[in-house]
């Protein structure tokens, strides 16, 4: 006789009134993550529409705004001096002309700015330029996101008077594989980051890339850990890896896209309010695979040509999958 498919469905991710759950654990995220493809995406798409318009979808435009020349050695990473991909390192760009280019991504329908540097931690001098581009970037009308590297908690206090609303600072994968990714820097760097973010009252973008090489298990940890933070972060990015030649990791096999998209439910289960981002990689889906990761609860992409230093569908390919989708932008 067919079980109900209440009766088969995982855990579930609100305590009644007491909103989102944070006290997760591993083994019911493994068993939220390893159902069934129907249940695992009927369960995802129940839990979205409590929280959200199913059919909108939130666009950011991304910005390298200091490229390459980076001393930390993620393997994934084109702009880490360890690689030899051929990004050339660049000085940090002038005000002026990222305000213009977040001009025109707002024109073109972006509702956030995310302006990214290749670096380690900022250096203090580098602060008040990076405070001047997120105070244009806000006079313009969208919303603020800069990714730097590690902070201080001072550096962190002038962010947020300079008014930024997102910092973003992902932890990539779980606890146990970090150290096959990065060695120049710690699973609790990164924690000790977020914290200061969270400190000082800035919403927190923090997820991570799948395809590295990992275990299923890895991307069940780095959930974990996402899920059971006393917040969860208001954005949460799912990166495909974006294989570039010269990186460790450029010969990996192809990730199978419905493990992808079994990523992105589980996301979307065990941290309901958050906004989670089909992120970099989709350069390279199909349309169907991104169809399917909307459905899975993904409401959230970035627009424009190009992400940091890779490529990303353009306008006119989004547009069409918008309208197949049936899917608007999301307003602020
Ligand atoms: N340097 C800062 C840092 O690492 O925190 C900010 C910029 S860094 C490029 C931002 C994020 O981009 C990384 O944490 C990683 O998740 C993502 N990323 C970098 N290279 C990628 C790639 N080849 N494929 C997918 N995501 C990538
Ligand atoms: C995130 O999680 N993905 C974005 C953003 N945060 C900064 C970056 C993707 C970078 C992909 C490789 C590149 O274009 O250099
Ligand atoms: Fe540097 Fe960030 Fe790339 Fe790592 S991911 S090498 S810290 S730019």
């Amino acid at each position: 006789m067919a079980i109900a498919t209440e009766t088969r469905i995982a855990s579930h991710p609100v305590q009644m009134g007491r909103g989102p759950r944070h006290d997760w654990t591993r083994a019911e995220i493994a068993a939220i993550f390893e159902q069934p493809l129907n249940d695992l995406i009927f369960q995802a798409q129940t839990v979205h529409r409590q929280y959200f318009d199913p059919n909108e979808v939130q666009m950011s435009t991304l910005l390298s705004v200091k490229t390459g020349g980076c001393p930390e050695d993620c393997a994934y990473c084109p702009q880490s001096i360890h690689n030899e991909t051929g990004v050339q390192a660049e000085k940090l760009m002038q005000v002026d002309t990222v305000l213009a280019e977040a001009r025109l991504a707002r024109d073109a329908g972006a509702t956030r700015y995310c302006m990214g540097a290749a670096w380690r931690s900022p250096k203090d001098r580098d602060m008040d330029a990076i405070c001047d581009m997120i105070r244009g970037v806000r006079a313009l009308g969208m919303e603020t996101c800069v990714t730097l590297g590690m902070l201080t908690p001072g550096q962190t206090e002038k962010l947020r008077e300079a008014g930024l609303d997102y910092y973003n600072h992902n932890l990539d994968t779980s606890e146990e594989f970090y150290g096959e990714i990065i060695t120049t820097r710690t699973y609790q760097d990164r924690l000790d980051t977020l914290g200061h973010v969270r400190d000082a009252g800035i919403n927190v973008c923090c997820g991570g890339i799948v395809g590295m090489g990992e275990q299923r298990e890895d991307r069940v940890g780095m959930l974990t850990t996402l899920a059971t933070l006393p917040k969860h972060p208001e954005s949460v990015p799912i990166n495909m890896l974006v294989k570039v030649e010269g990186t460790p990791v450029d010969d990996e096999a192809d990730l199978d896209p419905l493990e992808f998209v079994r990523m992105i439910a589980t996301a979307r289960i065990v941290m309901p309010e958050s906004m989670v981002r089909l992120s970099a990689g989709r350069e390279t889906m199909t349309d169907e695979l991104q169809a399917l990761c909307f459905l899975a609860g993904a409401n959230s992409i970035f627009v424009g040509p190009k992400l940091l230093t890779t490529d990303n569908p353009g306008r006119d390919r989004d547009d069409a999958l918008f309208d197949r989708l049936g899917i608007s932008p999301m307003p602020l």
